[in-house]
């Protein structure tokens, strides 16, 4: 599926087709932080072509610098807009998604519940389509910035049972989506027997970040089960190989 197949469906309904029809989505994951104003355009210009999807956030952004960099993005292109955000302040109404994280990895309440009702005020005032999803930072071979901000640890790579247990307790307290995060820059990305275990397992789509640089491993996690690869530092610091 590419930007041009995508119709004005819910984000979430692109999201389960595509798990189902085996027609991985691909989302470009740019951190409002790390661009200029004005110069999304650039980045505009050389999204690999079977980008489908934009997620917009990262671990310490503003308000304003989010803002910013969603008006551009659709100052520019169609390609839908999904906010992920590392905080309750990357809130804001233009994008088409939010991606409700909780960080079920983690035991840090701030995380799990706190930031989100910080989140309410603005969220009330908007009309957003809201994704509840269940958010699995796992040990990607480096310090990530989310262990920094949420001071928690990574899950361990060889711990599938407590992964796939994790994600099925987030499917049974209702998220509609699985997040498993290697963490931004991961050294390395996550096995493909953990994406294939917590497939096996949950009934809801999954996404998988961190770490990516290449079209074999996007097209290796589509196989595992995911229904969209995220895409971020390799495509910012443009090292990503089609
Ligand atoms: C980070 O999963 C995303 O939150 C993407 O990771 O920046 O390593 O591509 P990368």
């Amino acid at each position: 599926m590419n930007a041009a197949a995508i119709d004005q469906t819910s984000i979430y309904t692109q999201i389960t087709e595509a798990g189902k029809n085996g027609e991985g989505l691909l989302s470009i994951l740019i951190d409002p932080e790390n661009v200029a104003p004005g110069q999304v355009i650039t980045y505009v210009k050389r999204l690999p072509s079977r980008t489908t999807h934009l997620l917009v956030g990262g671990s310490t952004a503003s308000r304003l610098q989010t803002r910013q960099v969603v008006e551009e993005l659709k100052e520019y292109t169609e390609i839908p807009v999904i906010l992920f955000p590392g905080s309750y302040e990357q809130v804001t109404p233009m994008a088409d998604a939010l991606l409700f994280l909780s960080l079920l990895s983690g035991r840090n309440p701030e995380y799990l519940i706190g930031q989100q009702v910080k989140a309410v005020p603005e969220l009330k005032k908007m009309s957003i389509e809201i994704i509840p999803t269940a958010y699995l930072l796992i040990d990607g071979g480096k310090m990530s910035s989310v262990e920094r901000e949420s001071g928690t640890r990574a899950m361990c790579t060889t711990n599938v049972e407590s992964i796939v247990n994790t994600a099925l307790a987030g499917q049974f307290l209702g998220k509609k989506l699985i997040y498993l995060e290697a963490g931004s820059g991961a050294l390395n990305p996550l096995p493909k027997a953990v994406v294939q275990a917590v497939s096996e397992a949950v009934n809801i789509p999954i996404i998988v970040g961190g770490g990516i640089k290449n079209s074999t491993e996007i097209e290796a996690f589509y196989s595992a089960g995911a229904a969209m690869v995220v895409v971020g530092t390799a495509f910012e610091k443009n090292r990503f190989t089609n």
